[in-house]
């Protein structure tokens, strides 16, 4: 069997479940056995929540790319690691096997060694969905440089936010990146970003594009250039570095309630182990099959499944450079006709969005070489996951409901695809290994089922965050603070009669807007940046397509122009301060916010006003000024 840690049938998934709670520390030392190490771990778990200090696989040492590509060489030298899909269908494909992205790997590491780049530096990498995003990454975390990607779609003021906060000083982006018709210069807002980041040192820059690019002397350099060196050097051995196994592995960012975003520590082994564990067991991979999952890989969905976990396992992994509906809408299916995908996944909205263009595109490719669908990101609304299982699945591919989050590094609640039952909506069963919990607001357990509550794990997984850069007490407010002794996700959750989890969405202020976490405080002040506002507040509405929408209450002064051009300039100011992808749906300019006595405003009222449910505001007793619902109710956007 390729996989000795894959659950195959109910009964194993039980017995693994029942082996897990009973003894964690033997069931993760197992798995762990079936990697790469270079020392073996003294003790496979040492942890508390309060502080919170949480070690996996301790003092063991390996390094994550030998098990992701030198393990696999013997065995999978010449079989395909990635396939590269290009954003226009007319443009060659391209294929690296596990030995051609090992040398690629290998050499990039080199070229960052070249560069200055040593073991525990920060990397930041804006690049678009080429393969060598992958080989970045990858060669980072070869000599041990810690890396942070952020997506392609973000604005110059988040990237110099995340770049100080993580006092990074490489950069490796490409001059520019197709998405659909559109083609984004990531060079140059690079070159924004750092005007406020002296402290950057290095710019690496792939061609990619073509866009004009300003090339700053003794700081930016070609990709290309520096390979150039590294093949006259005579393409030296790049040794991986010996990482301990809580040594950092990358920082993500992610929105939470407060306006700053916050930078998720992931560590190299028990993210590695639980990265592949997962992927194997909830997809059912097997040897030969071709994934594609189809998220950016600067979301964490993309490190664990398309990079990390995939390669842990040998797999064959696809990457695919544009967007669900360029050329048309059948776009998706034509790739997984092309390339006989067997496992596809993709968030729901994604999936709302092409089944608004109807059967046609779906029509005309053959969709037989699916074996698994799956889903991440928000929930998935009943008709969107009909609609997969008839016309994508055919009726014959499981539908695997993933929940999990940037802090957990993998997937914590899911079925497994053919292995457990799955259930419309429903994420349904925990992994092996994870022991999720419902608590109501004053930290009591909701026991039994037929329940809901929020939704906390209590009891650490191998690839749970470590830590938020730079500020642990944060992470331990975040997530340690409100209930004691507890992981708190932020997700309210309901239990069904046979246990089965059902996510219900966040409980605090962050929006999931087209499967992507947007911090309600991150767009205000952004807003309220703009210099007719005078004071601002986001809720999340019901959004067909988006799952959510933004929608923005502005108090505005009238000093830049009609209502109109400062609708505009407001959308304007979100794209240039966050990224387009925090732009408000719809902005209502009202006279005055609903606050309560304290002066906090009352999001609750705001939200059932965007929600149309005018005659259902609850108590309005509260507040300063009863009269500004009123206003805000008759008012027109
Ligand atoms: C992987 C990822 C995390 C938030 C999470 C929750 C929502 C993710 C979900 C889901 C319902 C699912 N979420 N998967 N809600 N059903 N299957 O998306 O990470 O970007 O950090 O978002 O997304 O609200 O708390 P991230």
């Amino acid at each position: 069997m390729a996989y000795p840690y894959q659950v195959t049938t109910l009964d194993q998934y039980n017995t693994a479940y029942k082996k897990s709670v009973d003894d964690p520390e033997a069931f993760w030392g197992d798995i762990a056995s079936n990697f790469l190490w270079r020392k073996r771990w003294d003790k496979v778990l040492d942890w508390n929540f309060t502080e919170p200090n949480i070690k996996w696989f301790l003092n063991g040492k390996l390094n994550i790319t030998e098990n992701c590509l030198d393990r696999h060489l013997g065995s999978l030298g010449n079989k395909p690691a990635i396939i590269w899909e290009p954003n226009d269908p007319e443009e060659h494909h391209r294929v690296l096997t596990y030995r051609e992205l090992h040398n690629k790997v290998l050499q990039f590491g080199n070229v960052l060694k070249n560069n200055g780049v040593k073991k525990g530096d920060r990397v930041c990498i804006y690049m678009g969905m080429v393969p060598e995003l992958a080989v970045a990454v990858l060669a980072c975390a070869r000599i041990g440089a810690i890396h942070s990607v952020v997506f392609g779609g973000f604005s110059a003021q988040s990237i110099a936010d995340r770049l100080q906060d993580a006092q990074a000083e490489f950069v490796i982006t490409c001059d520019g990146a197709y998405r659909g018709n559109k083609e984004i210069p990531l060079k140059g807002v690079i070159d924004d970003a750092l005007i406020q980041c002296k402290f950057v040192k290095k710019v690496i820059v792939l061609t990619r594009t073509r866009t004009p690019v300003s090339m700053i002397k003794g700081r930016d350099v070609w990709w290309e250039d520096e390979i150039k060196k590294v093949e006259t050097q005579g393409n030296p051995y790049c040794e991986a570095e010996e990482m301990d196994a809580e040594d950092p592995l990358f920082i993500l960012y992610t929105s939470g309630s407060t306006g700053k975003p916050k930078g998720v520590v992931h560590s190299t082994a028990g993210y590695m182990v639980y990265t592949a564990y997962s992927f194997v067991n909830v997809f059912q991979y097997q040897p030969g099959d071709i994934h594609f999952c189809t998220a950016d890989i600067g979301w964490i969905t993309g490190h664990s499944y398309i990079v990390y976990g995939p390669l842990a396992a040998g797999a064959t992994t696809m990457i695919y450079e544009g967007i669900p509906t360029f050329p048309d809408a059948g776009r998706f299916w034509s790739i997984v006709d092309k390339y006989k995908v067997n496992i596809l996944y993709t968030a729901p909205t994604a999936i709302r969005s092409l089944m608004g263009f109807g059967l046609g595109p779906v029509q005309n490719h053959d969709l037989s070489s699916l074996k698994v669908l799956g889903t991440v990101g928000e929930p998935i609304n009943e008709e969107a996951w009909h609609w997969y299982d008839e016309h994508i699945g055919k009726k014959k591919c499981p539908i695997v409901d993933t929940w999990w989050q940037t802090e957990t590094g993998g997937v914590l609640i899911s079925n497994l695809a053919g292995v457990t039952p799955s259930k419309p909506s429903f994420a349904t069963l925990p992994l092996p290994g994870v022991q999720p919990i419902l608590v109501d607001e004053k930290g009591q357990e909701v026991k039994g089922n037929g329940v809901s509550g929020n939704l906390c794990i209590k009891f650490p997984w191998p690839s749970i965050l470590r830590t938020t850069y730079g500020d642990h007490e944060r992470c331990r407010q975040n997530y340690f603070a409100t209930y004691d002794s507890l992981y708190f996700t932020g997700d309210g959750c309901l239990r069904d009669e046979n246990g089965n989890y059902r996510i219900t969405g966040r409980v605090d202020d962050v929006l999931n807007v087209s499967g992507h976490r947007i911090g309600t405080a991150e767009v205000e002040n952004a807003i309220n940046m703009h210099a007719g506002v005078v004071e601002s507040a986001i809720v999340g509405f019901p959004h067909e397509i988006k799952g959510q929408g933004i929608y923005a209450y502005v108090i505005y002064d009238g000093s830049h122009g009609d209502e109109e051009l400062a609708r505009k300039d407001i959308m304007q100011t979100v794209s240039r301060i966050i990224g387009p992808i925090a732009k408000p749906d719809k902005i209502q300019f009202v006279s005055g916010l609903p606050k309560t006595r304290s002066g906090k405003i009352m999001r609750r009222i705001l939200r059932k006003i965007a929600e149309g449910e005018m005659d259902n505001l609850g108590d309005t007793s509260t507040l300063l000024d009863p009269g500004v619902v009123n206003e805000i109710k008759g008012g027109k956007i």
